[in-house]
């Protein structure tokens, strides 16, 4: 299956996505095989892989380990375009389209792309939205970036919009891994308002409760990944897919 067909709520018959996103600097390549195995079968959708940073230095040996252990897709979620490995499924090909550095716009995107064709790597073209969530991210501060205001759902709204003239496939709505406070509801809704693409939401979501209200207010597909890196048990793995793949979005 293409990756976009991975992403399209119609082919998941409506039922939203809950993805878990595994930094190989903080579960290294000798647990996430077993680690990506659990979250497999306590229901995650797919597995995103990467982070702001990277200090590990065997990355593809990280990524052809998880995806060997798991059946369901492995997807490069890159802080930069050092981040490939052509084991996985695909790569999420994001544009920091929030701020106004053209580095994360289009630099990094140019530099990678001949690795990427080597690599034989399927892609989908992401709308990355920085959100503000209270403190200053770890992508906001190694993108050099402002994020939307969270208080400025119209602001964000505009992006998604432009987003869809400009071609993308996806929005993701990014409030940085750890953040104090989750994308708010009415910044989903706003997005969802203005834009028929797929939305994904990540950022501070803590409980499957919250993961839950991130459904209702439209989102198509919740990432976590803190939270289960305190507790990455199946149980809790279990809580979170339960909470997104039941929560109905609200009538528009
Ligand atoms: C995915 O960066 C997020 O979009 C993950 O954030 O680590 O806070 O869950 P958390």
């Amino acid at each position: 299956m293409q990756l976009l067909e991975r992403f399209d709520p119609a082919r998941r018959e409506g039922v939203p996505g809950y993805i878990v996103l595994i930094d190989p600097d903080k579960t290294g390549k000798d647990a996430a095989p077993q680690s990506a195995r659990m979250c497999q079968d306590a229901g995650a959708d797919m597995l995103f892989v990467g982070g702001s940073l990277l200090f590990s230095n065997d990355f593809d040996e990280w990524v052809r380990r998880v995806k060997a252990a798991v059946d369901i897709p492995v997807i490069l979620f890159p802080g930069g375009g050092y981040q490939l490995s052509s084991h996985a499924d695909g790569l999420l090909f994001l544009s920091l389209v929030s701020g106004r550095n053209a580095q994360f716009l289009v630099g990094e995107q140019v530099s990678a792309a001949p690795r990427v064709r080597a690599a034989g790597l399927d892609t989908v073209a992401v709308a990355y939205m920085l959100i503000e969530s209270g403190t200053v991210t770890s992508v906001e501060f190694m993108s050099g970036t402002r994020p939307i205001p969270s208080s400025k759902p119209d602001i964000a709204a505009a992006h998604a919009l432009a987003a869809g003239y400009l071609g993308f496939d996806l929005i993701y709505l990014e409030a940085g891994s750890g953040a104090a406070a989750s994308v708010p509801d009415d910044v989903i809704t706003a997005v969802t308002a203005v834009s028929s693409l797929p939305v994904i939401v990540g950022g501070g979501i803590r409980t499957p409760g919250e993961a839950a209200a991130k459904v209702r207010a439209g989102a198509s597909f919740v990432v976590t990944g803190t939270a289960l890196e305190t507790e990455r048990s199946a149980e809790r793995v279990r809580e979170f897919a339960i909470a997104v793949h039941g929560a109905a979005a609200q009538p528009s």
